[in-house]
Order: structure tokens, then C-alpha cells, then sequence
């Protein structure tokens, strides 16, 4: 048991930001985190310190050591952690204990909720936490400081000395967010954040989401919950505007809102609230996710007049079979190419998120989703190669189907082991997405039967291919996107003003194709 007696307890938050391996160190200042944001706001207005360990890329021992020491001293280590980052922080966390042996090692994040068994199995970890962080942290530090009992804290599970977990409830969501105190954005090097570099700031008015798509974990971060009917709750639009307004008298160089709120116009009564104030109070340019089962061209008309440049949608698959039978996303394809239309008749630009290497997708199935972004007229495609998360409906499937492998390599790209869908073929899609997006929007630009013609030249060149041809074409592909991030990075962080100078015009040429 740790007593603080009557000290003030100093939280270090650890924040491993980075998703791919690479051990160089990149340039960037990382992601914002609006969870390690709000919980340093909740600790610090009750008079704890916070300090935050921002991880950019895959830290060696010494390295590590030295920058935790550098860090200061703490009474308790939070480590933050998404699945794909639990193998690296077991290795932090053993590095942890051998610097600083007394010291109280939590966890929380999406990992944790879902399978926190694993997560406190590791050897050094004191507890986890379920599920949102902010008063369960909280307490701990409340009661560390005044010497009392923790070991029965809701949303915590303890390893207690003799070894047992002591597994507390998970402690009911409170409905209003507007109790939450605004995030202490400067527990990050915010200037130096990745996008605020571009002048642009993440911004998340909401917690969770009401749909159960099956590669998702929402649906199981929510059943954690006594009360999971309220998970997917949003600041009211007045909390909302306050936040954005504290957040730009702090960073007035802010000039694009980037909303990370899962879906943004999931209460549609909401959003029209909100894009309302929105217009008349903040009126920058931005961008969000938005699902278009809900939408209504009048929103999108006011969309655009309340500053929205571009909106991000999940597409995934388009495939309709597999996005109803696999995926439970029911969104036809007309649906999808009928609301495409509203965006590109109010000059919004729409980029599309993609998944590639589903469980029984073939690269058949994968051409249609090429095929469905070509048809909405998509601007931007971001694919991502299917991850299984555990604890979700389509790692089940995957894991009963036997693509599922014993353990997944943290360097592994296409997790699943699919003979109907080989890995070489998966990068292929992956690495020539939007090229062939753009190729396919000319043969439907065309018609006729020479678009016909175009199109069926298309399909066998991305399915009929030899392993080899399919190998080497991901090999340039690799090299060339090593040199285009490279620029990329640079150009942000060195750069900066030219970049966002491109990038105006590249949004100025796609206002005027409209
Ligand atoms: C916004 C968002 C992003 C943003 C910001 C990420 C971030 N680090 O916060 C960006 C765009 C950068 C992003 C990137 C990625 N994301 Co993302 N993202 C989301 C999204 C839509 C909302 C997250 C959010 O901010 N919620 C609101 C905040 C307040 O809640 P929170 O972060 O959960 O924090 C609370 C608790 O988790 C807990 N907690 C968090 N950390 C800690 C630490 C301690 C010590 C404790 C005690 C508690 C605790 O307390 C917090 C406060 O209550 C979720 C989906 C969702 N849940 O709706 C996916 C989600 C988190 N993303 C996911 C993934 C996979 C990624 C990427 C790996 C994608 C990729 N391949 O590039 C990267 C990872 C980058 C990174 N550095 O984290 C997955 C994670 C799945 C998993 N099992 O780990 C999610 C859940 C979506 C999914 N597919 O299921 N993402
Ligand atoms: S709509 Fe998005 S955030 Fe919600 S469950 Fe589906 S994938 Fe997850």
C-alpha cells in the first residue's frame, strides 16, 4: 500500500504514439489524446501533478530509461494502451520497474477494457482500469494521498500481495460530459502536435458510439458498462463551442478543426444545433466523420455553410454482402453514391476509410470496394488492412474460420493467414487503392462500351496477375510511399507554411472541378 501522507500524488501518463515500427525517429510531435487530455484535467484540477512520457516511435532499453528518468519523479505510472502497442509496453513497463522499483504501475485504454485479465497478468502491473479513466484515477490518487484504502476503487482491478486480482465493478458512465472540465491541452507539446504543426487541431466533443459494426470495439467497450444504454453520449453544443473557444484563445494559430468524434452526426438533432452555433461562433474550416444513413441534403447544405471542407466516411467494404452479413453496416450502395452526390454538389471533398484482407473477402470482393469509391467519386481513399481486435464479432469469425494465426508478429502487415486471399495480393490493394480508384472513374466517366471496355482491361489487371508481378509491385509501391512520407514529414515539421500552402491549392483545384 502506498501513503502519500497528505502529499498531493504525481501521475505520470505514458502515451505509446506510434503505429508503424519503424525504429527511426520521425520528426513529428505525435497525436493529441483527448483521454490523456481529460484525465490530467480532472487530476490537476484537484491539485495533483501530471506529467506525460509522449512515446513517438518504438523505444530501446536505454533510451527509454533515460528519457523516464529525465522525466521527474512519480508516485504512479499510467500506461496507455491500445492492442497493437501492448507488446511494446510490456517492455516499457519491465523497464519501468527496474528504474523505479516502488513506484505504482496502472493501465488503461482500449486494451484493458477489453481484456484486462491479459493486461494485469503482466509482471510489474499494480492495477488496470476499465473503461473511461478520468474519476477512477481519480480516487486512486485521492486516496493514495490521504493514506487510505484504494484496493476498492470501481473500474479497477488490483494484483494484491498475495497474488489475487481483486476485480472492483466497473463504475456506472455519467450521461452529462459537460461536467468533465475542459482537456489540459497543454500536457502535450500541443504546438509541436502532428497536426497543429498544419495549423490544424483534433478536436473529440464525444464519448463512444451506438452502432455495432463487428470489427469495431465499441460494441464490446460498451457492454462494460452497468449502465451501457447512455455510452454514446456528446457535450451539449453550447459545452461544445466553449471547449473549441478555450482551446483557440490558447492556440490562436489554429486555423482548421479536425473533429475525431467517432460519428459526428450521430444525433442528428445534435449536429444541427451544433453546426448552427458552429457557423455563427467559430466558422473555421473542418472536417469530421459522418455516416450518411442519417444524413439529409439540408444538413450537408448547412454543413458547408457552417465551414465543412471535407468529411471522412467509413466505407470499408463494397461488397454489400459482406457489409450486412460480416461487417453489420447497413448501408446500401445506392444509399452511399445517392448522399456522395450531395457532398460533391456543395463542393465538400469526401475521403473514404476502407478495410482490405477481411475475413472470407477475396481480392474479387476487394475490387468492388475499389469499384464503390470510383462510382461515389471519392477524393481521398485511406485503406487499412484488417486488424483482428480481440473481444470483437470479427476476430470470432476470423479465429472459427482458422485464419486467424497463433500470435500475430507486431511487425506482421496482413494478420490474417487467408489462402483464398494471399498477403501478396492484400498489399497490392492496399498499395495501388487510389490508383486504381482513378482509373476506374474514368472508364464510368466514359460509359458506353468503351467504358465497358476500359473497365473489364482494369479487373484483369488487378486480378489476374502472377504472385511475382503482385510481389514486385508492392516492392516500388513500398519505396515509393518511404520517400513520399519521408517528404511528407518533412515538409510538416520543417516546413510547414509551404506544406499547408500546397495544400490550399490542392483544395482550391478540387472547388473548382465542382
Ligand atoms: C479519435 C481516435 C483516434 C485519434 C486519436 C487517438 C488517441 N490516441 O486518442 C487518431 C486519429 C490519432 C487515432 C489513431 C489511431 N487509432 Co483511433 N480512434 C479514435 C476514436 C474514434 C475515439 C477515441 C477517443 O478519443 N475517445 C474519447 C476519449 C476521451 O476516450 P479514450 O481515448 O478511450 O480515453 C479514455 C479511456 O480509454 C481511458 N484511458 C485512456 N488511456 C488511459 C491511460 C490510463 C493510465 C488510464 C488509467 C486510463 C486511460 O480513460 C480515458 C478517459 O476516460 C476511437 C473509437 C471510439 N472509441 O470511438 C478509435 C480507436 C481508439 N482507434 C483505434 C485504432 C486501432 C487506431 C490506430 C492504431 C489506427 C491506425 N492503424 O493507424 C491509430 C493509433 C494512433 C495512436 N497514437 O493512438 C482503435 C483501438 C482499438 C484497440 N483495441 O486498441 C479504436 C478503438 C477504433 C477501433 N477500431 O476499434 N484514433
Ligand atoms: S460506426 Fe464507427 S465507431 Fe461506431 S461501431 Fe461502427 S466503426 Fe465503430
Amino acid at each position: 500500500m502506498i501513503d502519500l501522507k497528505g502529499r498531493k500524488a504525481r501521475y505520470l501518463l505514458v502515451y505509446p504514439d506510434y503505429t508503424d515500427r519503424d525504429l527511426k525517429s520521425k520528426q513529428t510531435g505525435g497525436n493529441y489524446s483527448e483521454g490523456l487530455a481529460s484525465i490530467s484535467a480532472v487530476l490537476k484540477q484537484a491539485g495533483h501533478s501530471v506529467g506525460l512520457l509522449h512515446l513517438l516511435y518504438l523505444h530501446e532499453e536505454e533510451d527509454f530509461k533515460s528519457k523516464l528518468k529525465a522525466s521527474g519523479e512519480w508516485d504512479i505510472i499510467g500506461f496507455s494502451i491500445r492492442t497493437t502497442a501492448f507488446p511494446d509496453c510490456q517492455k516499457y513497463i519491465k523497464w519501468t520497474k527496474e528504474v523505479y522499483p516502488d513506484v505504482f504501475i496502472t493501465c488503461g485504454s482500449y486494451h484493458c477494457t477489453l481484456v484486462p485479465e491479459e493486461v494485469i497478468s503482466v509482471d510489474g502491473v499494480d492495477c488496470v482500469t476499465i473503461g473511461d479513466g478520468e474519476y477512477a484515477e481519480l480516487e486512486l490518487c485521492d486516496k493514495m494521498s490521504a493514506g487510505e484504502d484504494y484496493t476498492d476503487i470501481e473500474s479497477k482491478w488490483f494484483k494484491m500481495p498475495d497474488g489475487t486480482i481483486k476485480k472492483n465493478p466497473v463504475r456506472p458512465l455519467f450521461a452529462d460530459l459537460d461536467r468533465l472540465p475542459i482537456p489540459d491541452f497543454d500536457l502535450f507539446d500541443y504546438a509541436n502536435l502532428e497536426s497543429v504543426k498544419v495549423d490544424t487541431a483534433i478536436v473529440i466533443v464525444s464519448r463512444g458510439c451506438f452502432y455495432n459494426c463487428t470489427y469495431c470495439g465499441n460494441g464490446n467497450f460498451r457492454k462494460v458498462y452497468p449502465n451501457k444504454k447512455i455510452y454514446a453520449r456528446f457535450r451539449s453544443p453550447e459545452n461544445a463551442i466553449l471547449y473549441l473557444k478555450t482551446l483557440l484563445s490558447k492556440y490562436p494559430n489554429i486555423k482548421y478543426i479536425n473533429f475525431r468524434d467517432a460519428i459526428f452526426n450521430m444525433f442528428p438533432d445534435w449536429f444541427d444545433k451544433f453546426i448552427e452555433l458552429y457557423k455563427k461562433e467559430i466558422h473555421l474550416p473542418c472536417t469530421g466523420n459522418i455516416r450518411f444513413d442519417i444524413l439529409t441534403e439540408d444538413t450537408v447544405r448547412k454543413m458547408k455553410e457552417a465551414g465543412f471542407y471535407t468529411i471522412d466516411m467509413g466505407l470499408e467494404s463494397g461488397d454489400q454482402e459482406m457489409r450486412f452479413k460480416y461487417l453489420k453496416r447497413f448501408q446500401t450502395d445506392e444509399m452511399m453514391i445517392n448522399c456522395s452526390k450531395w457532398f460533391h454538389k456543395y463542393g465538400i471533398a469526401q475521403l473514404t476509410y476502407n478495410i482490405i484482407g477481411l475475413p472470407h473477402e477475396t481480392i474479387h470482393g476487394a475490387l468492388k470496394t475499389i469499384k464503390l469509391n470510383a462510382k461515389m467519386k471519392s477524393d481521398r481513399v485511406i485503406p487499412n488492412i484488417f486488424y483482428p481486435y480481440p473481444g470483437t464479432r470479427l476476430h470470432d469469425i476470423a479465429k472459427e474460420a482458422g485464419f486467424l494465426p497463433e500470435v500475430i508478429s507486431p511487425d506482421c502487415r496482413v494478420p490474417l493467414v487467408q489462402p483464398d486471399f494471399p498477403e501478396h495480393e492484400v498489399l497490392f490493394i492496399e498499395a495501388y487503392f487510389m490508383h486504381y480508384v482513378k482509373k476506374y472513374k474514368k472508364a464510368f466517366a466514359k460509359g458506353g462500351k468503351r467504358g465497358e471496355r476500359m473497365e473489364r482491361r482494369l479487373d484483369k489487371a488487378i486480378t489476374e496477375r502472377s504472385v511475382g508481378s503482385y510481389k514486385r509491385r508492392v516492392w516500388i509501391h513500398d519505396r515509393y510511399t518511404s520517400v513520399r512520407n519521408g517528404l511528407k514529414d518533412f515538409l510538416v515539421n520543417r516546413m510547414p507554411k509551404f506544406y499547408l500552402f500546397l495544400r490550399r491549392q490542392k483544395h482550391k483545384k478540387k472547388a473548382k472541378e465542382v
